[in-house]
C-alpha cells in the first residue's frame, strides 16, 4: 500500500480501557503474552490440558512436512465426550447448554444431560444408518437444537460433518455434497424465516438427483414445521423421530487420533469452485476452548452467551458448537431473524434470557443502527458485560455505536479478526487487557504470530501497510483443502515463503497495532494509489445520512480504476442531488480528494452472503456494465435485480 494513501488513514485517537472490575477478574491478563512468546509451544501444550484427553499428547506440534501441520499428534481424544459428557460427570448435568429461540416464539431448554442423551442417541443412529468414522455426512439444518445434536453425534463417532447454509440452493448443495463425497445427509422439512415457514427438503431431494450424488444412501429429517407437504423416497429418508428417538440414550465414546478430521466447511472465495476446508480434533478444540475462554472471558457459572452466527458459517461451528461447549456455556441458539416479528426481537432476547456476552457481526450493527436507537433503548440491556464482532472490518462509527447503543459504555469491545481457515480467532482485543480501538482487531492472541508484510515481503514499520501473514503454525489451523494438496499449497504458501498468507490488506499504526482493510482482491488502483475499500465505506459510513456503504473500483481509461459507491440513505429515501455531491466532499475531507468517489448511488440493499459480507464482486460486474458472476451464495438474489433497475440507462 503507498505511503500517500496511508498517511490518509481515518486517525481513530480515542482509546477505551477495561472496566476496572472486568480487568481484576479476567481469565486471562497481560502475562498470557509474554509466557506463550518465551514458550509458544509449551503455551499450546498447557492449552491442550482444558480437554479431556483419552491418551495425553507427549508431542505438541510436528512441524516436519510444512505446511501440513501435526498438532498433539499422539494424543487421542473425543470431542463429542469433551462437549458433554464431561460437564455431565463433573456435576454441571442440570447446567442448561442451550436456551433454543425458535422464531415463531417456541422454546426449549436443554441441559448438559438432556444433551448428553440426544447426541448419544443421534450418535447410535447414524450407527444404525451405516455410517462409520471416517463417512462424511452432510448437514443441511435451520437454527434448531437437532442441528447442534447432529454435528456433535458425527464428532462422536468420528465422522466428519460438512455443514451446508440453510439458505444455500440445491445447486450449492449438490456441489459440496459431491466434493465431499457424503453418505447421509441430514435435514429438516423446513426452517422459520422471516415469519414463515420456508421449506428445505425439496432442495435435497433435487441435490440428489445431479450425478455425483450418487453416495447418499439416507436422508435423515428432522420434522420442524410440520407445514411443507414433503416428498418421500421410500428406503431412502428416514424421519429423525422415527429414527433418533427409539435409540438407547447410551454411547461410549471412541477415542480418535489428535489427527482425525473433525469436519470440512465449503468457502466460496471469488473464484474458481468452493474450497473444502478441512479441520481436525485436537489442535482445533484446543484453539477454540482457550479463545473462547481468553477473549470472552467466560464464567461457564454464571455467564449466558449468545453468539448470533449460523451454524452454516465458521463462527457457528467454533463459537456456537465446539467452543462454548467445550467451556461448559450456557448460550442461546435462536433461529430466525433479528426483525422478525419486530425490530426489537435480539434486544427482547438479551433482556429475557439476561444474556452477558454477545457476539455478532458488523452487518447487523449497522441494520441495527439504521433502525433506530430509540429500539434497544425499550429493553433492559443492563446484563450484557462483553460485545464482539466478527466477519469484517467494523468501522469506527459501528464500533462506537455498539458500545455506546447496546454496551452502555461500559462493556468491552472485542473485533476478533479470524478465518474459515484458521478455525478459531486469531487478532482481537482481550477484553480485560487491552485499551481497545474502534475499529482495529489490535493484537494477535497469545500463541499467534501474525504481521504485516510489502510486496517483497518485507515486514512493514510500525505506521506501514500491506498484506497480513500468520508466520507460525497454530493449533485450528486447516490442514488442507479436501482433496486438493496442490490448491492448498497454492492458495495460501505460495504468495511469501513460510508463511501463510490471509488474502487481507492491513496496516499497523504507530503502536503496531493491526488494522484490517479488507480482502487484497478489494484494493482499488487510482491513478497510482492503493485505496483499501474499507476506509471509503467507513468515510461514507461516519456521514449522518449513510446507514452502509460498499465501495469498488470499477475500471476507468483515465485512472485505471475509479470509485463507485453504493450507499443505504438512512431517513426519507428520496435522495436530493445535493447529498451525492455532499458525500463525495465528505470523503475527500476525510481521506484526500484521490479518494473521493467518482459515482455514488443509492440504493434500497446490498448484496450479501449469509455470514452478512458484501459481494463486491458483483457490485463491480454492475458498475462495469458485465453479466452478473455466480450469485448462489446470496441471501436473496433479488437484491441484484433492484440495484440494476436503479442503474442510469448506462452506467
Ligand atoms: C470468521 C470469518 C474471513 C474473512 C477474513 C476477513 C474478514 C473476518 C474480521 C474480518 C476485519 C474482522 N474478517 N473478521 N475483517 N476484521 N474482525 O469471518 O470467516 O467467513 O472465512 O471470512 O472475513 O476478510 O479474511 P470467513
Amino acid at each position: 500500500m503507498s505511503n500517500e494513501s496511508l498517511a490518509n488513514l481515518l486517525k481513530e485517537e480515542r482509546r477505551f480501557e477495561p472496566p476496572a472490575e472486568l480487568a481484576a477478574h479476567a481469565n486471562v491478563q497481560a502475562s498470557a503474552y509474554e509466557q506463550a512468546k518465551t514458550d509458544r509451544l509449551g503455551f499450546w501444550a498447557e492449552q491442550a490440558r482444558r480437554l479431556s484427553w483419552g491418551t495425553e499428547p507427549a508431542e505438541t506440534l510436528d512441524w516436519s512436512n510444512p505446511p501440513f501441520a501435526k498438532w498433539f499428534a499422539d494424543g487421542k481424544l473425543n470431542v463429542a465426550y469433551n462437549c458433554v459428557d464431561r460437564h455431565v460427570e463433573a456435576g454441571n448435568g442440570d447446567r442448561v447448554a442451550l436456551h433454543f429461540e425458535g422464531e415463531p416464539g417456541d422454546t426449549r431448554t436443554i441441559s448438559y444431560a438432556d444433551l448428553q442423551r440426544e447426541v448419544s442417541q443421534a450418535a447410535n443412529a447414524l450407527t444404525e444408518l451405516g455410517v462409520a468414522a471416517g463417512d462424511r455426512v452432510a448437514i443441511y439444518m435451520p437454527m434448531i437444537p437437532e442441528t447442534v445434536v447432529a454435528m456433535l453425534a458425527c464428532a462422536r463417532i468420528g465422522a466428519p460433518h460438512s455443514v451446508v447454509f440453510g439458505g444455500f440452493s440445491a445447486d450449492a448443495l449438490a456441489t459440496r455434497i459431491e466434493d465431499a463425497d457424503a453418505r447421509v445427509v441430514i435435514t429438516a422439512d423446513g426452517g422459520y424465516r422471516k415469519g414463515a415457514a420456508s421449506a428445505l427438503k425439496p432442495a435435497v431431494d433435487e441435490a440428489l438427483t445431479r450425478p455425483g450424488t450418487g453416495g447418499v444412501r439416507n436422508v435423515l429429517v428432522v420434522r420442524r414445521t410440520g407445514q411443507q407437504d414433503i416428498a418421500w423416497t421410500e428406503g431412502r429418508d428416514v424421519w429423525w423421530h422415527d429414527l433418533v428417538d427409539r435409540q438407547p440414550e447410551e454411547h461410549t465414546p471412541e477415542q480418535f487420533d489428535a489427527e482425525h478430521p473433525l469436519f470440512i466447511l465449503y468457502t466460496s472465495g471469488t473464484t474458481g469452485k468452493p474450497k473444502g476446508i478441512l479441520h481436525t480434533t485436537g489442535g482445533y478444540l484446543t484453539q477454540v476452548a482457550y479463545t473462547h475462554h481468553a477473549v470472552f472471558d467466560l464464567k461457564p457459572e454464571t455467564d449466558v452467551f449468545w453468539c448470533t452466527a449460523d451454524v452454516g458459517w465458521v463462527t457457528g461451528h467454533s463459537y456456537i458448537v465446539y467452543g462454548p461447549l467445550a467451556n461448559g456455556a450456557t448460550e442461546v441458539l435462536y433461529e430466525g431473524t433479528p426483525d422478525t416479528p419486530h425490530k426489537g426481537r435480539w434486544w427482547e432476547i438479551v433482556e429475557k434470557y439476561r444474556v452477558t456476552i454477545l457476539y455478532t457481526a458488523p452487518t447487523a450493527i449497522r441494520a441495527c443502527m439504521k433502525w433506530g436507537d430509540e429500539i434497544p433503548a425499550k429493553f433492559d440491556l443492563s446484563s450484557l458485560r462483553i460485545l464482539g464482532s466478527v466477519g469484517e472490518p467494523i468501522n469506527p462509527e459501528a464500533w462506537i455505536w455498539y458500545r455506546h447503543h447496546i454496551g452502555a459504555d461500559r462493556t468491552p469491545v472485542v473485533d476478533t479478526w479470524w478465518q474459515t481457515e484458521t478455525g478459531g480467532i486469531m487478532i482481537s482485543p482481550l477484553p480485560g487487557v487491552t485499551a481497545a480501538k474502534p475499529g482495529s482487531a489490535q493484537v494477535p492472541l497469545p500463541g499467534i504470530s501474525a504481521t504485516v508484510v510489502d510486496d517483497e515481503a518485507q515486514e512493514v514499520p510500525d505506521g506501514g501497510g500491506g498484506y497480513l501473514v500468520l508466520t507460525e503454525p497454530w493449533p485450528s489451523m486447516l490442514r488442507t483443502i479436501w482433496g486438493d494438496d496442490q490448491r492448498f499449497l497454492d492458495t495460501y504458501w505460495s504468495r511469501f515463503e513460510g508463511r501463510y498468507f490471509a488474502g487481507d490488506g492491513a496496516k499497523k499504526d504507530e503502536d503496531g497495532d493491526v488494522w484490517l482493510l479488507g480482502r487484497v482482491d478489494d484494493v482499488m488502483l487510482v491513478s497510482g494509489h492503493n485505496i483499501s475499500t474499507t476506509e471509503v465505506e467507513s468515510a461514507l459510513v461516519a456521514h449522518p445520512r449513510v446507514a452502509e456503504a460498499a465501495v469498488v473500483g470499477a475500471t476507468d481509461p483515465q485512472t485505471t480504476q475509479a470509485i463507485c459507491a453504493f450507499v443505504i440513505l438512512r431517513g426519507e429515501a428520496a435522495a436530493a442531488e445535493g447529498l451525492v455531491e455532499e458525500l463525495r466532499q465528505h470523503v475527500a475531507k476525510q481521506l484526500g480528494p484521490i479518494a473521493k468517489p467518482k459515482r455514488i448511488l443509492p440504493v434500497a440493499e446490498l448484496p450479501k452472503t449469509r455470514s452478512g459480507k458484501i459481494m463486491r464482486r458483483l457490485l463491480r460486474d454492475v458498475a462495469e456494465n458485465r453479466e452478473l458472476g455466480d450469485v448462489t451464495t446470496l441471501t436473496d438474489s433479488s437484491v441484484m435485480d433492484l440495484i440494476q433497475a436503479k442503474l442510469p440507462g448506462a452506467a
